[in-house]
C-alpha cells in the first residue's frame, strides 16, 4: 500500500514532528469552483490551516501516484486542467492504475487520509441522499465511506440541493454521529440553519477532539460528521437561496443530468443563477471551517501522541 502514497516535504516533517495535520480534497478545487476562485481558495485555507497550528495535506492522485500535500504548482494544475477525474471510492483502482490525473471526493479523500494516517479532514459541505432518491437512488458514497473509514469531516453541513431529512436518517442508519459545533440543527451550507435538528451538539472544541478520541478507541468504526455553521455575516438569505436550488435542481431534471455530474452540475449553476455570490459564501464558509478543524486537530493530536 505504502508504495502508491507520496508525501509532500511539509507533511512528511509534520508527520516526523509528530503535529497535527488536516487533510483537505481536491474535486471541491477542480469541480466545486471555478478557475482562478478555486486555486485562490484553497491557497488561502492551507495557509488558515498553518496558522492555527496544523499542516495542511491537500490529497490528489497525479502519475499513479495518491499526493499527501501538493505543490503550489500541483495546486494550479488542479485548479486549471479541464481533464481532471472526479474519483470517488469506485474510480480509486483505475484512476491510479492508469496512472490519471484524479481529484479525490469526500469518500476518497477519506480513504487516502487513513492510509496516510490522518484522522482530520476539512470542507465544504459532503455529499449525501438526492433529492428524489426513492427512485434514483442517487446516495452519495460519502455517505457509506462516514460509516467505514475513521476520518472526521468538518463541514458547513450539506446543501439543500440534497434531501437533508433522509441524509440524516442514512447517516443514523450507519452509526455516523453528526456533531452540531455551536448549533442545533444541521446547518444548510448556505445558511446557517435547518429544521432538522441534530441530538448531539457542543460549543467546545474539547469535548470534540475526546468524543473521536473515545469513538476509535471504542473501536467503533467509521467517521463523523462535524457541522459547522457559516458565519452570521456570510450567511445567504434563506428564501432567495433556496429559490435559487429548486430552479437547479429542476434544470438538472430537464437536461437530465445524473450519476457523477449532478453535484458539480447544480453547483455551477446555482454559482450562475446567484450572479456569483453563492461562491463567495462557499468560500468563506470553507476558510471558517478550515480554523475550526485544525484547532480539532490539534487538540485531538494533543490527546492521542
Ligand atoms: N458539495 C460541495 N462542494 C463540492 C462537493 C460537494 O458543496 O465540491 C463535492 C465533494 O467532493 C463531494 C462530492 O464529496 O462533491 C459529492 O459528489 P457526489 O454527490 O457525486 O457523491
Ligand atoms: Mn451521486
Amino acid at each position: 500500500m505504502k508504495q502508491y502514497l507520496e508525501f509532500s516535504a511539509e507533511v512528511q516533517k509534520a508527520k516526523e514532528e509528530g503535529k497535527a495535520i488536516v487533510a483537505l480534497e481536491s474535486t471541491i478545487i477542480s469541480h466545486g469552483m471555478p478557475y482562478p476562485q478555486n486555486v485562490q481558495m484553497a491557497r488561502e485555507v492551507e495557509q488558515i490551516v498553518r496558522e492555527n497550528g496544523a499542516v495542511p495535506a491537500t490529497i490528489a492522485i497525479i502519475d499513479g501516484k495518491i499526493k499527501i500535500g501538493l505543490t503550489d504548482e500541483e495546486l494550479e494544475l488542479f485548479g486549471k486542467s479541464s481533464d481532471v477525474a472526479k474519483v470517488s471510492r469506485r474510480d480509486l483502482a483505475q484512476i491510479v492504475a492508469t496512472k490519471k490525473l484524479g481529484a479525490t471526493t469526500v469518500a476518497t479523500t477519506m480513504i487516502c487520509a487513513e492510509l496516510a494516517g490522518i484522522s482530520i479532514f476539512v470542507t465544504g459541505g459532503i455529499g449525501g441522499v438526492h433529492r428524489g432518491a426513492e427512485t434514483t437512488m442517487d446516495i452519495s458514497a460519502d455517505l457509506d465511506e462516514l460509516a467505514q473509514t475513521n476520518v472526521a469531516v468538518i463541514c458547513a453541513g450539506a446543501k439543500s440541493i440534497l434531501d437533508l431529512a433522509l441524509t440524516l436518517e442514512y447517516l443514523e442508519t450507519k452509526g455516523v454521529p453528526v456533531i452540531g459545533y455551536g448549533t442545533e440543527v444541521l446547518p444548510a451550507f448556505y445558511t446557517r440553519k435547518s429544521e432538522h435538528k441534530l441530538n448531539f451538539s457542543t460549543d467546545s472544541i474539547d469535548v470534540i477532539a475526546e468524543t473521536l478520541k473515545t469513538k476509535w478507541e471504542l473501536n467503533l468504526k467509521g467517521g463523523a460528521v462535524i457541522a459547522n455553521p457559516i458565519p452570521e455575516e456570510h450567511a445567504m438569505d434563506e428564501e432567495y437561496i433556496n429559490g435559487i436550488i429548486a430552479d437547479a435542481v429542476k434544470q438538472a431534471e430537464e437536461n437530465n443530468i445524473i450519476g457523477k455530474d449532478s453535484t458539480p452540475f447544480l453547483l455551477g449553476k446555482i454559482k450562475e443563477l446567484t450572479g456569483g455570490k453563492s461562491l463567495v459564501a462557499n468560500i468563506e464558509l470553507v476558510k471558517h471551517n478550515a480554523k475550526v478543524g485544525s484547532q480539532i486537530a490539534v487538540s485531538f493530536n494533543s490527546k492521542t501522541k
